[in-house]
């Protein structure tokens, strides 16, 4: 095709999947191989073990990097394998500054799992980069930063954070799990890797579990490549054909994801049940204007404050359409209770201190009709 870089749901679409070599397959196949046949000693077809390679994974890691216009990605088994991937870069000693609203996995793996092997971590509101700045030492090679924020849909500006980092010789990282790169694209804004949990937006269905790292140097991806092959995390033929699939129609998915959002966070905002909505494409969001300039979207991911378990559960006990579920991202509007699901791990202390109450309740706005959404939004809060 012609120079111009081709759009984004054409690169969707297209980027890694050209038609099957040998009968013209369309769809790339999933290739249920665990290995290769070689034909002779140390001469073999580019794929020697499925754990370093498989067509379909490689495909997949392809369409990422379009999307996210990286150099390279690499595709685990969940989001959670993938940070603990990226994390390998690190050594004993090692510190990195990290977002103090991240999903509470996140902060459970760094404190709970790989402090032990005696790397140290920061937790710095990176809504405000001067807090960035102040958290750097001088063996801090990692700041991670997840924007918007699970759950509190707290914004980091990029470009501000990136040039601090840079300033002093450490790599960002950003997790892009809540807009995809339909609405985001933080290498874009000077991120050295993106993180995603595919699981989410990227797969979209809520039928497989995934994480991807995308990398913008040479030497990063020989670092993921080898942890691949070595630690073995990877994502399976299956599990990356579900996500190919997603990723054809991100595009669409995240436009009706984005006008499904607005519509319901305009919605709660003015219900007087409801104390206060986080959601970044309100006028009130102390981010707002941050958030209209760094993305392109605002997406369907939103927080809603009820007062009370009391209230948050008999509105989730009244729900009929969207469901009561940990996870995001799917075509389905999904609403979760963060104080005892996503944030659990990190504690009423750290809850307390983020903002994240009994009474908080996050929804992923699914793309069902927005109507029927609202409308049993609406007799959920009925009871309240
Ligand atoms: O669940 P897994 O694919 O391992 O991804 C972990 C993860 C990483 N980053 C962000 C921003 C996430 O939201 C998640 C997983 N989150 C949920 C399961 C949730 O309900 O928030």
């Amino acid at each position: 095709m012609g120079e111009k870089k081709l759009g984004f749901a054409t690169r969707a679409i297209h980027d890694g999947q050209e038609p099957e070599q040998v009968t013209g397959a369309v769809n790339v196949p999933i290739f249920l191989t665990s290995t290769y046949q070689q034909e002779e000693i140390g001469k073999h077809k580019g794929h020697e073990y499925a754990r370093l390679t498989n067509p379909t994974r490689d495909a997949l890691e392809e369409s990422l990097c379009s999307l996210e216009g990286g150099t390279s990605a690499h595709v685990f088994a969940s989001g959670m394998a993938a940070i603990t991937a990226m994390l390998t870069m690190m050594k004993t000693g090692d510190h990195v500054v990290c977002s103090d609203n991240v999903y509470g996995g996140t902060q459970r793996v760094f404190d709970k799992v790989l402090a032990n092997y005696g790397l140290t971590f920061t937790y710095v509101d990176t809504s405000v980069a001067e807090n960035v700045a102040a958290a750097i030492r001088p063996e801090t090679k990692l700041v991670h930063v997840e924007t918007p924020t699970n759950p509190m849909m707290s914004i980091t500006d990029i470009r501000a954070v990136a040039d601090i980092c840079h300033a002093k010789g450490v790599e960002l990282s950003v997790d892009n799990t809540f807009l995809s790169p339909y609405f985001q694209q933080p290498i874009a804004l000077g991120a050295d890797i993106v993180m995603h949990s595919t699981t989410k937006f990227l797969n979209g269905h809520s039928d497989g579990l995934g994480g991807v790292l995308v990398c913008t140097k040479p030497e990063q991806a020989e670092r993921f490549r080898f942890v691949q092959k070595c630690t073995g995390g990877i994502l399976s033929p299956f599990e990356s054909y579900l996500l190919l699939r997603g990723v054809k129609t991100l595009a669409v998915r995240m436009k009706q994801h984005d006008a499904n959002g607005r519509a319901v966070a305009e919605f709660l905002a003015g219900h007087k049940a409801v104390k206060k909505v986080f959601y970044p494409g309100l006028a009130d969001h102390p981010q707002h204007e941050l958030a209209t300039r760094q993305q392109s979207g605002f997406g369907s991911m939103l927080s809603l404050e009820l007062g009370s378990l009391e209230r948050a559960n008999a509105f989730a006990k009244r729900l009929r359409l969207g469901y009561l579920a940990e996870s995001l991202g799917g075509v389905e509007t999904l609403i979760c209770h963060p104080a005892t699901m996503t944030h659990a791990a990190i504690g009423a202390e750290g809850r307390a201190r983020l903002g994240i109450t009994d009474g908080l309740m996050r929804i992923s706005v699914g793309i069902e009709d927005v109507e029927d959404i609202i409308a049993d939004l609406d007799q959920a809060l009925a009871g309240r």
